[in-house]
């Protein structure tokens, strides 16, 4: 199967792409929220997010303007394992992602329970730097990377779909790069 999704090119470096400014990074105030339709809320600190049991996914990257990079070595804690701490209640469908400066984006809860899905802190054995959304981001490889939310605080399950930043503004809510779904009409 080809590698590279249609109408994407590859790139060996790493482009910065986001809107608004880096936020800052502080670990003493730092937090990560888990809510909603859930059994168990947590609201975890930073030392206390490293404790969760860790994965390391190698993966592929495609920004929907066309970019795509391979083989990207990220370190972090599944969205599974995430969900397992937290017990979705049945009525549980989707989970809105929230990051720090206003971005969101949403995915159903079927999709993000993928292995390969990933809150990470880490990329290429070193702390991911916060321009790639450090201290953490998520990473859906399957999905444009619009998907992929940088400066991630705080998760919301939910029983209906809620439409997230870019999926507002005309970006496809299913993002799929290899059914080229980049806008939503
Ligand atoms: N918080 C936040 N996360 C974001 C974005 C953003 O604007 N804000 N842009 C998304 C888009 S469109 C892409 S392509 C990737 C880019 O990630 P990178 O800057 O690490 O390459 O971040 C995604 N996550
Ligand atoms: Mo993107």
């Amino acid at each position: 199967m080809q590698r590279l999704p249609p109408n994407q090119r590859l790139t060996s470096n790493f482009p910065v792409l986001h809107f608004g400014k880096v936020p800052e990074f502080d670990k003493g105030t730092w937090d990560f929220c888990v809510e909603g339709l859930v059994e168990n809320p947590v609201t975890l600190s930073y030392d206390e997010f490293l404790t969760l049991e860790r994965t390391i996914d190698v993966s592929d990257f495609h920004c929907v303007t066309g970019w795509s990079r391979f083989d990207n070595k990220w370190e972090g804690v599944r969205f599974s394992d995430v969900a397992k701490l937290v017990m979705p209640k049945s009525n549980a469908r989707f989970a809105t992602i929230e990051a720090d400066g206003g971005y969101t984006t949403t995915l159903p809860l079927a999709e993000l329970m993928e292995p390969d899905v990933l809150f990470a802190y880490a990329f290429e054995g070193k702390p991911l730097e916060p321009i790639h959304g450090g201290p953490l981001r998520l990473v859906v490889p399957k999905k444009y990377a619009y998907k992929c939310a940088k400066w991630v605080r705080r998760v919301v399950f939910t029983e209906k779909q809620e439409l997230g930043y870019w999926e507002q503004r005309g970006y496809s809510n299913s993002a799929d790069p290899w059914k080229e779904e980049r806008y939503s009409y």
